[in-house]
């Protein structure tokens, strides 16, 4: 027979079997054969709902108002319903033409639920695609009120916040620890009207007018042809960009300090960047520039310790952030202003304030303390919150004004017009994470995504038809002020100020403000990212960029790279450090810092649980880290050999020498060709050896004592063998409030 007809049999019967009289028989059902799932897939009634389950809640929101309650989007009440609300019978088969047919055009169940899937991303973030964000409160000290009439700086005056972190160049998915700047958005949504602070974590910028934005970031990101590398600034393109646009530089000598490799948002500063215009209830103006200033210090990560998170867990400052907010450990900031005299120059000691390149030293402007954020409140949806909020420049309330500084001013056009693409259409203020929390009373209508049911006929003022509503506001009735600063007589011109010329004196300010071991860790980045580059004019090029900074930079940069040190600068500028640029030298608290502690079969687990309830107590993070997962005794151990590596710790403690795992004796002994026994469990000497290398603290009692001196670490600094747990463990808090042991390195860190 021909094989068509052998196949058309086989089908006919599979039919027959499947079908029996014409009715399809559903596995599991009585007399089908098949076992019945425990979790049945199959129609049935559905359970009577639980007491504390409602039907669920319509999703059109209640009122005419602008945005939607937030629990309005839940899955709520028992019974899986259609977007219209109709209940389902059935989410996991398609309607089909029999049970081996077709499906059919009319499953609308199955078009909702595939399309609906087929639409459930957004574009990525243009820029700042990988982020991570938290609620939080902001209370003001009342120390602004003076020179700023926005009501949220008024004394105790409590602000609901959100706040996204990110990193610059990466896709959503790319590691958190790459070198990078991180963004630092904060939204208040004050009762007079949102205001958007949308920082970085560098006072500076790349370039001084937006009109080069694109230019920089198609330098940053990936190469067009093969779209490597990824988050990564090392490769040609950005250092052919940096040392041809030479304002950059400035901001490239923080991303290539550890400023680059933050150890956590926690412990950032955060920075407004551009000059700022607060009025009063006068009508007085000052300048401003905003900072926030970390609880924890400013602390970074080392370049090793941060290369190998990207691969152990890509996802460490995401995950920082959420555990410390979920430990209790809130993350905590102060919102500190310099105030600068609103001089018609818009200068300050010199500084063009205009000029997003150029700081002023903290030394010659204090940063005045106004209030202080505390994050206490992780997001409940990551997407709706995280991804969709949409900070923009001009969300600024009654009291705060922009100034001409041609970055800021390129901003105020590009937020909201990135939003139209990424959130599709001009309502976006209409989604709960982005809705004002002060009363809305616009004439902006329709649009995609129109979610309020607007009353009235008349959007138009004035208006005879709705009451004459809406009326415009004077300063009584608290309206925006734009101050009015005198715009010079000028030509229309494509031309920067002459001030905006100098690109490397505050380059070299931040170099020679840096301690031995920071400015160590700069050369080693340069030398690594520009290692990186193919090109070898853009290497010599940005070398010659060095040259202008700091001859000894210079030098030793080129020596690593192997390649000719460039003739030195004819002229460097005569700058005085600012040690407030400096991470090194000062002590923090330690609250929310991870410390492993290491106890293995023979430890006293008596003095290991009073070691971690005495972490606990100080508001620190313990994590036990035993043999295996589970319990030792009666401790729950969090992390094992297997899945705990250094760089999830900022300090370690000792309290065994664990044996290694006899498979493993076995396994490399057969290696090795030997038979001599191992002492101490390999996994845990790399534990040891990695936080020994990346300068942390490391406290050892009772067996953690034989531990530290197996790995030939015994007596160097940071590391302390104890008679009990609890002298360790004090002494590694105290060696914690430095950060790290920098003398481990070097003798002296000045
Ligand atoms: Fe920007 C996002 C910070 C210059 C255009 N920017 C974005 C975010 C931060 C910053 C933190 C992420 C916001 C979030 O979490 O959603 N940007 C800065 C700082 C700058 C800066 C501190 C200089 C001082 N940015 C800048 C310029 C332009 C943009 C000059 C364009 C002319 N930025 C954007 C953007 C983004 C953005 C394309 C991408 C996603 C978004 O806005 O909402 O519009």
């Amino acid at each position: 027979r021909k094989p068509v007809e052998v196949v058309k049999e086989a089908a006919e019967s599979a039919a027959t079997k499947l079908t029996g009289a014409g009715t399809p028989v559903v596995p599991g059902s009585p007399g089908s054969g098949t076992p019945a799932l425990e979790e049945p897939t199959e129609p049935r009634e559905p359970l009577p709902p639980r007491p504390e389950q409602g039907t669920p809640e319509t999703r059109t929101p209640t009122g005419a108002v602008t945005g939607c309650p937030a629990s309005a989007f839940g899955q709520q009440g028992a019974f899986l319903t259609t977007a219209n609300g109709a209940r389902l019978r059935d989410s996991d088969h398609s309607l089909k033409a029999g049970p081996r047919g077709p499906i059919l055009l009319q499953d609308h169940h199955f078009r909702e639920k595939i399309t609906h899937f087929d639409h459930e991303r957004i574009p990525e973030r243009v820029v700042h695609a990988r982020g991570t964000g938290a609620h939080g409160v902001f209370t003001a000290y009342g120390t602004g009120a003076a020179i700023c009439r926005a009501g949220f700086l008024k004394k105790g005056r409590e602000t609901p916040v959100f706040v996204r972190f990110s990193t610059v160049l990466g896709s959503r998915g790319s590691a958190d620890t790459v070198r990078d700047t991180r963004g630092f958005a904060t939204k208040f949504y004050t009762d007079e009207g949102t205001f958007d602070l949308v920082g970085n974590n560098i006072p500076v910028f790349f370039i001084q007018d937006a009109i080069k934005f694109p230019d920089i970031i198609h330098a940053g990101k990936p190469h067009p042809d093969r779209e490597i590398p990824q988050a990564q600034s090392a490769h040609d393109t950005f250092w052919d960009f940096v040392s041809l646009h030479t304002e950059a530089q400035h901001h490239t000598i923080w991303n290539m300090s550890d400023r680059g490799i933050p150890r956590s948002y926690r412990t950032m500063e955060g920075f407004g960047v551009h000059t700022f215009r607060l009025v009063n209830d006068a009508g007085e103006t000052v300048l401003v520039k905003f900072h926030w200033k970390p609880k924890l210090g400013v602390h970074s990560l080392t370049w090793e310790e941060a290369q190998l998170i990207s691969g152990v867990d890509p996802d460490f400052h995401r995950r920082d952030l959420y555990d410390a907010i979920e430990a209790g450990a809130f993350p905590e900031w102060e919102l500190g202003l310099q105030v600068f005299p609103d001089n018609p120059e818009e200068t300050f000691a010199g500084i063009d304030l205009l000029d997003p390149t150029k700081i002023v030293p903290e030394e010659l402007a204090e940063v005045q303390p106004v209030g202080r954020l505390v994050l206490n409140r992780t997001p409940t949806n990551f997407f709706a919150e995280t991804e969709q909020v949409a900070f923009h420049l001009g969300n600024l309330p009654p009291g705060i004004d922009v100034t001409n500084d041609p970055l800021l001013q390129g901003r105020l056009f590009s937020y909201v017009d990135t939003q139209l693409t990424r959130l599709a259409g001009p309502n976006f203020t209409q989604i709960p994470i982005n809705a004002p929390h002060a009363p809305v009373n616009d004439m902006l209508r329709d649009g995609f995504h129109q979610h309020a049911v607007h009353a009235g006929v008349a959007p138009y003022r004035p208006n005879s038809l709705d009451g004459g509503n809406p009326f415009e506001a004077g300063d009584a009735e608290n309206a925006f002020v734009d101050v009015p600063v005198r715009v010079a007589e000028a030509p229309k011109i494509r031309a920067n100020p002459a001030s905006f010329d100098d690109h490397f004196s505050q380059a070299r300010l931040f170099w020679q403000s840096m301690s031995a071991v920071e400015k160590e860790h700069i050369v080693a980045a340069y030398t690594f990212e520009l290692g990186k580059c193919y090109e070898q004019v853009i290497k010599e090029r940005q070398l010659r960029c060095l040259a202008q900074i700091d001859p000894v930079l210079c030098e030793q940069v080129a020596v690593g790279l192997g390649l000719p040190v460039p003739a030195p600068a004819s002229e460097l500028a005569d700058v005085t450090a600012s040690p407030a640029l400096s991470q090194l030298g000062a002590e923090w608290p330690a609250d929310g810092r991870i410390v492993g502690i290491v106890a293995g079969p023979g430890a006293d687990l008596v003095a290991v649980t009073a070691v971690r309830e005495a972490a606990l107590g100080a508001g620190l993070m313990p994590l036990v880290i035993g043999p295996h997962g589970g319990q030792l005794g009666d401790l729950a151990v969090q992390r094992t050999f297997d899945t705990a590596r250094s760089v999830e710790f900022d300090a370690l403690l000792l309290a065994d020498a664990p044996g290694p795992a006899p498979g493993a004796v076995a396994a490399r002994d057969a290696k090795a060709g030997t038979t001599a026994p191992t002492a101490i469990d390999p996994r845990v000497l790399r534990l040891i050896d990695e936080a020994w290398r990346h300068a942390k603290p490391i406290g050892a009692w009772d067996g953690g004592t034989t531990a530290v001196r197996q790995a030939g670490i015994a007596d160097t600094p940071g590391v302390v063998s104890a008679g009990g747990g609890a002298d360790a463990f004090t002494a590694v808090r105290e060696l914690l409030a430095g950060h790290r042991v920098w003398h481990r390195f070097l003798t002296s860190i000045a």
